[in-house]
This record gives C-alpha cells, sequence and structure tokens, in this order.
C-alpha cells in the first residue's frame, strides 16, 4: 500500500501574513476605484475567501472554473472554460485571483480571454508561483510566494480532489 507523507512547506501563519501584505499592496493600487474579483474554481477559494476580508475597496466576486489538469499531477496543456461568468466585465477592474500558476497555461489562456471583454484593467493575483515549471512566459501581477517544483497541496489545492481543506500548504510524499 502507498503511503502518504505531508511535510510542510509554508504554514497557516506564513500564509495568513503574506496575504496581510498583499492585501495592503492591491488596497493602495485600487484607492478610489472598483474591484471585481475573479476567483478561478476550485482551488482559490480558500485565498479568496481569506484575501477579501483583508480588502477596503469596493469589491464584486465572481467564479470561473477551467480545466488543465485531469486525475494526475502534469499538465495536459489543454484549457476549456467549464463555468463562464454571470456578469459583463466591460469597464471594470479586474483582478484574477489563482492559487497556483504552474506551467502558465491556464492563465495564459484565462488572461488572454478575459482581456478580450473590454475590462477597463486586468491583473492578477496568485497565492503561489513555480517558475521554474513554466511552459509558457507569464508573469502575475501579486505574488504570494515562489515555491520549487515540488506538488503542493492544502489551502485549497489539491490532489485528486483530496486536502483542500489543509490550514497549511504540504508537499506530498508518497512512499
Ligand atoms: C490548478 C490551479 C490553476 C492551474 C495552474 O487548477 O488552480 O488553475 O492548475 O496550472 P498551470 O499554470 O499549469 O495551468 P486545477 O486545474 O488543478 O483545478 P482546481 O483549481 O479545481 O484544483
Ligand atoms: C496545479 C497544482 N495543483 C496542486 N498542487 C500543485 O503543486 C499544482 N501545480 N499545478
Amino acid at each position: 500500500m502507498t503511503e502518504e507523507k505531508l511535510e510542510v512547506m509554508l504554514a497557516e501563519e506564513d500564509i495568513r501574513k503574506r496575504i496581510s501584505e498583499l492585501a495592503d499592496l492591491i488596497n493602495e493600487d485600487y484607492k478610489e476605484k472598483e474591484l471585481l474579483l475573479i476567483g478561478v474554481l476550485k482551488g482559490a477559494v480558500v485565498f479568496l475567501s481569506d484575501l477579501i476580508r483583508q480588502l477596503k475597496v469596493p469589491l464584486e466576486i465572481d467564479f470561473m472554473a477551467v480545466s488543465s489538469y485531469g486525475a494526475d499531477t502534469t499538465s495536459s496543456g489543454v484549457v476549456r472554460i467549464q463555468k463562464d461568468l454571470e456578469q459583463s466585465i466591460k469597464d471594470k477592474n479586474v483582478l484574477i485571483v489563482e492559487d497556483i500558476v504552474d506551467t502558465g497555461l491556464t492563465l495564459n489562456y484565462l488572461y488572454d480571454n478575459l482581456a478580450s471583454r473590454g475590462p477597463s484593467s486586468i491583473k492578477v493575483v496568485t497565492l503561489l508561483d513555480k517558475p521554474d515549471r513554466r511552459q509558457v512566459e507569464f508573469n502575475p501581477d501579486y505574488c504570494g510566494f515562489a515555491i520549487p517544483d515540488r506538488f503542493v497541496i492544502g489551502y485549497g489545492l489539491d490532489f485528486n480532489e483530496h486536502y483542500r481543506q489543509l490550514p497549511d500548504i504540504c508537499v506530498l510524499n508518497q512512499q
């Protein structure tokens, strides 16, 4: 039987502190503006729900679901919209909220797709970035942590839909 061992990479308290710093930057950059946060389901829900509680600017939220991964830890390279927004983003200040940028394929696709809908501005905040894994160039505007090329779970991130509820971000070692 495969034994799974969890190793904490980023503890709950480190994540909390960094989200507060990201929120300070966003509050400053969007002073006097209104924001539409677009959470990318499902991984970003935990990050988005903690982030919005630190934001002081008027905001709305909406969600999209896209798929680039199957039940695997490697990218299929195919991005599909599985759930679209419930509203037009024309003339809105859009902030895409992601849990992780890995190959960059998801955000590369999503950014271009949303940019073509006529928002007044569009930026990306990601909690995690794995720059070593990039297949297409993509630079998030705000990033919580750049991490090494390890498969991580917890704080919204899954392995085969499990572990999203862990408060820490952990590396899953299978032995
Ligand atoms: C994960 C993550 C990003 C994407 C990043 O989503 O939430 O959306 O992969 O990978 P990329 O940069 O290589 O494209 P996933 O498809 O696993 O869905 P989930 O959020 O529902 O877990
Ligand atoms: C997607 C993803 N989901 C969970 N953990 C990771 O390390 C991941 N990279 N890309």
